[in-house]
Protein backbone atom coordinates (compact mmCIF):
# COMPACT_ATOMS: atom_id res chain seq x y z
CA UNK A 1 0.00 0.00 0.00
CA UNK A 2 0.94 3.56 -0.93
CA UNK A 3 0.19 6.42 1.48
CA UNK A 4 -0.56 10.03 1.17
CA UNK A 5 -0.55 11.76 4.89
CA UNK A 6 -2.53 14.89 4.54
CA UNK A 7 -2.22 16.32 7.87
CA UNK A 8 -3.46 19.42 8.95
CA UNK A 9 -5.38 20.99 5.81
CA UNK A 10 -7.45 23.57 8.73
CA UNK A 11 -10.17 24.46 6.27
CA UNK A 12 -7.55 25.97 3.74
CA UNK A 13 -9.80 24.29 0.73
CA UNK A 14 -7.20 26.01 -2.43
CA UNK A 15 -4.63 24.23 -0.43
CA UNK A 16 -6.32 20.98 -0.46
CA UNK A 17 -7.10 21.31 -4.06
CA UNK A 18 -3.83 21.50 -5.26
CA UNK A 19 -2.40 18.58 -3.08
CA UNK A 20 -4.80 16.13 -4.28
CA UNK A 21 -4.03 16.73 -7.79
CA UNK A 22 -0.89 15.88 -7.01
CA UNK A 23 -2.12 12.53 -5.20
CA UNK A 24 -1.33 9.49 -7.36
CA UNK A 25 -4.78 7.73 -7.65
CA UNK A 26 -3.21 4.23 -6.22
CA UNK A 27 -2.55 5.82 -2.98
CA UNK A 28 -4.51 5.84 0.09
CA UNK A 29 -5.12 9.05 1.92
CA UNK A 30 -4.39 9.56 5.37
CA UNK A 31 -6.04 12.67 6.97
CA UNK A 32 -4.22 13.46 10.03
CA UNK A 33 -6.82 15.47 12.14
CA UNK A 34 -7.41 19.53 12.64
CA UNK A 35 -9.67 19.31 9.37
CA UNK A 36 -12.45 21.81 9.40
CA UNK A 37 -10.51 24.87 11.68
CA UNK A 38 -9.98 27.10 9.44
CA UNK A 39 -11.71 29.56 6.70
CA UNK A 40 -13.42 26.89 4.77
CA UNK A 41 -14.65 24.34 7.19
CA UNK A 42 -18.06 22.87 5.50
CA UNK A 43 -16.96 23.14 2.02
CA UNK A 44 -12.85 21.20 3.33
CA UNK A 45 -15.19 18.75 5.27
CA UNK A 46 -17.18 17.80 1.88
CA UNK A 47 -14.17 17.73 0.12
CA UNK A 48 -12.61 15.45 2.20
CA UNK A 49 -15.43 12.79 2.91
CA UNK A 50 -15.97 12.62 -1.09
CA UNK A 51 -12.83 10.37 -1.23
CA UNK A 52 -14.89 7.80 0.11
CA UNK A 53 -13.10 4.62 1.13
CA UNK A 54 -9.98 5.68 -0.02
CA UNK A 55 -9.33 7.99 3.23
CA UNK A 56 -8.81 6.61 6.67
CA UNK A 57 -9.33 9.33 9.33
CA UNK A 58 -7.69 10.78 12.83
CA UNK A 59 -9.11 12.70 14.99
CA UNK A 60 -6.78 16.44 15.81
CA UNK A 61 -7.06 18.60 18.97
CA UNK A 62 -9.06 21.05 17.22
CA UNK A 63 -11.49 18.84 15.57
CA UNK A 64 -12.17 17.47 18.94
CA UNK A 65 -12.17 20.68 20.45
CA UNK A 66 -15.31 21.33 18.56
CA UNK A 67 -17.05 19.74 20.79
CA UNK A 68 -18.16 21.97 24.06
CA UNK A 69 -16.29 20.63 27.05
CA UNK A 70 -13.04 19.97 25.66
CA UNK A 71 -9.89 21.03 26.83
CA UNK A 72 -7.03 21.80 23.96
CA UNK A 73 -5.17 25.20 22.52
CA UNK A 74 -7.76 26.85 20.06
CA UNK A 75 -8.82 30.63 20.71
CA UNK A 76 -12.52 30.49 21.95
CA UNK A 77 -13.51 33.20 19.57
CA UNK A 78 -12.17 31.00 16.95
CA UNK A 79 -14.21 28.20 17.59
CA UNK A 80 -17.10 29.93 17.70
CA UNK A 81 -16.97 30.82 14.23
CA UNK A 82 -15.99 27.58 12.79
CA UNK A 83 -19.07 25.86 14.97
CA UNK A 84 -21.51 28.79 13.32
CA UNK A 85 -20.14 27.08 9.79
CA UNK A 86 -20.68 23.64 10.65
CA UNK A 87 -23.69 21.46 11.27
CA UNK A 88 -24.06 18.90 14.36
CA UNK A 89 -23.21 16.17 12.46
CA UNK A 90 -20.13 17.34 10.71
CA UNK A 91 -18.95 18.36 14.08
CA UNK A 92 -19.73 14.64 15.81
CA UNK A 93 -18.20 13.10 12.74
CA UNK A 94 -15.06 14.71 13.43
CA UNK A 95 -15.27 13.78 17.02
CA UNK A 96 -15.82 10.33 15.78
CA UNK A 97 -12.91 9.80 14.36
CA UNK A 98 -10.02 7.68 16.41
CA UNK A 99 -6.57 9.15 17.90
CA UNK A 100 -4.48 6.96 15.94
CA UNK A 101 -4.29 4.27 13.25
CA UNK A 102 -1.70 1.93 12.15
CA UNK A 103 -1.46 0.92 8.27
CA UNK A 104 1.09 -1.16 6.35
CA UNK A 105 3.17 0.90 3.55
CA UNK A 106 5.24 -0.08 0.99
CA UNK A 107 8.64 0.06 1.94
CA UNK A 108 8.26 1.27 5.43
CA UNK A 109 6.80 -1.87 7.44
CA UNK A 110 4.63 -1.03 10.13
CA UNK A 111 3.67 2.60 10.12
CA UNK A 112 1.99 4.19 13.22
CA UNK A 113 -0.38 7.77 12.48
CA UNK A 114 -0.78 10.10 15.34
CA UNK A 115 -1.91 13.86 15.43
CA UNK A 116 0.63 15.09 17.66
CA UNK A 117 2.07 12.46 19.44
CA UNK A 118 1.88 8.71 20.30
CA UNK A 119 0.39 10.31 23.82
CA UNK A 120 -1.96 12.82 22.95
CA UNK A 121 -3.21 15.61 20.08
CA UNK A 122 -1.87 17.99 22.05
CA UNK A 123 2.07 17.76 22.34
CA UNK A 124 4.48 19.96 21.06
CA UNK A 125 8.18 19.02 20.04
CA UNK A 126 10.11 20.56 16.90
CA UNK A 127 13.47 19.66 14.93
CA UNK A 128 15.22 21.19 17.99
CA UNK A 129 13.47 19.35 20.56
CA UNK A 130 16.48 17.40 22.66
CA UNK A 131 16.19 13.61 22.48
CA UNK A 132 15.19 13.55 26.14
CA UNK A 133 11.58 15.22 25.85
CA UNK A 134 11.14 13.11 22.90
CA UNK A 135 12.08 9.81 23.81
CA UNK A 136 9.12 9.56 26.33
CA UNK A 137 6.82 10.71 23.98
CA UNK A 138 7.94 7.40 21.58
CA UNK A 139 8.46 4.89 24.64
CA UNK A 140 6.30 1.75 23.90
CA UNK A 141 5.55 2.65 19.98
CA UNK A 142 5.15 -0.79 18.01
CA UNK A 143 5.88 0.79 14.82
CA UNK A 144 8.77 1.02 12.00
CA UNK A 145 7.88 4.58 11.39
CA UNK A 146 5.65 7.24 13.38
CA UNK A 147 3.79 9.69 11.31
CA UNK A 148 3.26 13.22 13.29
CA UNK A 149 1.83 16.75 12.23
CA UNK A 150 0.09 19.66 14.67
CA UNK A 151 3.31 21.66 14.30
CA UNK A 152 2.57 22.40 10.77
CA UNK A 153 6.03 22.18 10.09
CA UNK A 154 8.06 19.07 8.32
CA UNK A 155 11.30 17.34 9.55
CA UNK A 156 12.29 13.92 9.89
CA UNK A 157 14.07 12.11 13.16
CA UNK A 158 15.82 8.76 12.70
CA UNK A 159 15.06 6.94 15.59
CA UNK A 160 17.12 3.24 16.60
CA UNK A 161 14.64 1.17 18.82
CA UNK A 162 14.78 -2.01 20.54
CA UNK A 163 11.83 -4.27 20.34
CA UNK A 164 13.21 -6.26 22.87
CA UNK A 165 12.83 -3.12 25.63
CA UNK A 166 16.22 -3.77 27.54
CA UNK A 167 15.81 -3.30 31.06
CA UNK A 168 19.55 -1.35 30.84
CA UNK A 169 20.70 0.83 27.79
CA UNK A 170 17.84 2.70 26.00
CA UNK A 171 14.70 1.59 24.22
CA UNK A 172 14.91 4.70 22.30
CA UNK A 173 17.36 6.82 20.68
CA UNK A 174 17.50 9.09 18.32
CA UNK A 175 20.44 8.45 15.50
CA UNK A 176 19.98 11.33 12.79
CA UNK A 177 17.74 13.88 11.30
CA UNK A 178 16.56 14.48 7.68
CA UNK A 179 14.88 17.62 6.35
CA UNK A 180 13.94 17.44 2.33
CA UNK A 181 13.00 21.11 2.73
CA UNK A 182 16.84 22.65 3.44
CA UNK A 183 18.40 23.51 0.32
CA UNK A 184 20.48 21.17 -0.57
CA UNK A 185 18.67 18.37 1.46
CA UNK A 186 19.75 18.25 5.33
CA UNK A 187 20.84 14.77 6.36
CA UNK A 188 23.00 14.38 9.63
CA UNK A 189 24.01 11.11 11.65
CA UNK A 190 25.52 10.22 14.53
CA UNK A 191 27.95 7.80 12.98
CA UNK A 192 29.23 6.53 15.85
CA UNK A 193 25.47 5.50 17.22
CA UNK A 194 24.24 4.07 13.83
CA UNK A 195 27.33 2.28 13.43
CA UNK A 196 26.74 0.61 17.00
CA UNK A 197 23.20 -0.30 16.31
CA UNK A 198 24.38 -1.88 12.85
CA UNK A 199 26.81 -3.98 14.12
CA UNK A 200 23.83 -4.90 17.12
CA UNK A 201 22.00 -6.14 14.31
CA UNK A 202 19.59 -3.31 13.64
CA UNK A 203 17.86 -3.25 10.73
CA UNK A 204 17.21 0.19 8.68
CA UNK A 205 13.77 0.76 6.89
CA UNK A 206 14.27 1.22 2.86
CA UNK A 207 14.30 5.30 3.14
CA UNK A 208 16.89 5.45 6.19
CA UNK A 209 19.51 2.36 4.31
CA UNK A 210 19.29 5.25 0.82
CA UNK A 211 20.30 8.03 3.95
CA UNK A 212 22.92 5.99 5.74
CA UNK A 213 24.08 5.19 1.62
CA UNK A 214 24.00 8.77 0.43
CA UNK A 215 25.85 9.63 3.49
CA UNK A 216 28.45 6.53 2.91
CA UNK A 217 27.99 5.14 6.33
CA UNK A 218 26.34 2.27 5.00
CA UNK A 219 26.96 0.31 1.54
MN1 LIG B 1 -3.40 20.30 16.00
Amino acid sequence: MRVAALYDVHGNLPALEAVLAEVPDDAAIVIGGDVAFGLFPHETLERLRALGDRAVWLRGNADRELTPGEEGLVPAQMLEWVRGKLSEEEMAFLYAQPPSLTLEVDGLGRVLFVHATPRNDLDIFTERTPEEQIAPLFENVDASVVVCGHTHTQFERVVAADSRSPRDGKFIEIVGRYNPQHEPSLIEFDEEKVKAWLNNGAQPTEPVARLLKAKGISK
